[in-house]
């Protein structure tokens, strides 16, 4: 009888709960979850893990798929899970467009969303799940952490066609990479703190060919050994580390690299390259760690409430990768 008060008590505060988040509307919390899916954080948290565990890489590949979903605006909107959309009759999904070629992790995120099923079913969104797994990454491979914001909705489309448009390619000079952050209402200096994700994970051939052949703001020793696997054509998919010497870990190694002339991709070694704005605020992260870390959570935070679909907009879907 006991027991039963104290279940019935609990559920009713889960009740005044729900009705207090139905009535902030669209509002982002990061208790949004804290009666309806009480686990939730944990869950996500031990799947980014787990996989990290399984595959160091794919820390990098649930950052670079969280910052994809937010800049591809189909419909105007952003963070919404769209990316993880599978094609049908109705939805041209974003992951066969061009630059989309070697996002990865999609298949952690489902392991993640069907634990969260279990748990708590309907109740936590793909796009929660995307912007949490992002932070659960930088943390577990020695990066800063911080609250996130929760509540996102996901989306009912995707648009290939906006892909092309929205990501960023690596041939961008800075200009372009600061009209590109803007466009998504980014600063400067958003530009070059998030960049520093490139601390961790890959990039094949394909993507740094140009810069390794054709551009002079290049260290030459380090130049050359990349194009050792990275021929003038063919090879394609062989990778080489954004970061050349802490590929695993995040830290501040990707600004020291750009002062030595080692950036990996073209968009990398632009933002130390002239432009004394920029090459200021790369100085800065270089001499205080502490100050990259601080821009790279703002920026993220930023990123990651780019146009969201909140209330009663969209859905949570019941799997990432189809609309209910
Ligand atoms: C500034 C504009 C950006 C450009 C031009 C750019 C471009 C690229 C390219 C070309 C790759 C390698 C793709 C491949 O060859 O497979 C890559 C990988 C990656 N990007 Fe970016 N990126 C940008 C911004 C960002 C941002 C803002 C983040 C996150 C905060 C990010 C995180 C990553 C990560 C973690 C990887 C490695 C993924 C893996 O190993 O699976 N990038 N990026
Ligand atoms: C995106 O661009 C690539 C090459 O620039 C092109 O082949 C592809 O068809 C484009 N995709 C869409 C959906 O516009
Ligand atoms: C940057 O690229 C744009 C577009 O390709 C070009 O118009 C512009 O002249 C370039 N800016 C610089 C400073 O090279
Ligand atoms: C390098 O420059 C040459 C000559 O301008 C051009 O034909 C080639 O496409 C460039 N290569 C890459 C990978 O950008
Ligand atoms: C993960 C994923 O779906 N990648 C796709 C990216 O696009 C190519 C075609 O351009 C597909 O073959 C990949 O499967």
């Amino acid at each position: 009888m006991a027991s039963n008060k104290i279940l019935c008590l609990s559920l009713l505060l889960a009740a005044a709960a729900a009705t207090l988040a139905a009535a902030t509307g669209g509002k982002l919390s990061p208790a949004y979850y804290s009666t309806t899916c009480p686990k939730a954080l944990a869950i996500v948290q031990a799947g980014v893990v787990a996989a990290i565990q399984k595959e160091t890489r794919i820390g990098a590949s649930l950052l670079r798929l969280h910052f994809h979903d937010c800049f591809v605006n189909a419909f105007l909107q952003g963070c919404e899970a769209s990316i993880l959309l599978d094609e049908t009759a109705s939805i041209a999904t974003e992951k066969t467009a061009v630059p989309n070629q070697s996002v990865r992790g999609y298949d952690v995120i489902d392991d993640i969303k069907a634990e969260l099923e279990e748990a708590c079913p309907g109740v936590v969104s793909c796009a929660d799940i995307l912007t949490l797994a992002a932070r659960d990454s930088v943390v577990y491979l020695g990066g800063p952490s911080w609250e996130v914001d929760l509540g996102r909705k996901d989306s009912l489309t995707a648009g290939r066609a906006a892909v092309n448009t929205s990501i960023p390619p690596p041939t961008f000079n800075l200009t372009a990479l600061a009209a590109s952050f803007s466009s998504q209402g980014l600063s400067f200096r958003d530009l070059i703190s998030l960049s520093g994700g490139h601390t961790i994970g890959v990039a094949r051939c394909v993507s740094f060919r140009g810069h390794i052949y054709n551009d002079s703001d290049i260290d030459p020793s380090f130049a050359e050994s990349l194009q050792q696997i990275c021929p003038r054509s063919g090879s394609d998919g062989v990778l080489a580390p954004l970061d050349l010497k802490t590929p695993t870990h995040f830290d501040n190694c990707y600004y020291r690299n750009l002062l030595r002339k080692q950036g990996l991709l073209h968009s990398d070694q632009e933002l130390f390259s002239g432009n004394s704005e920029a090459n200021s605020i790369v100085r800065t992260y270089v001499n205080q760690p502490s100050v990259f870390f601080k821009d790279f959570v703002q920026g993220m935070i930023k990123m990651g409430n780019i146009k969201l679909l909140t209330g009663s907009q969209g859905e949570v879907r019941t799997d990432c990768r189809k609309v209910n």
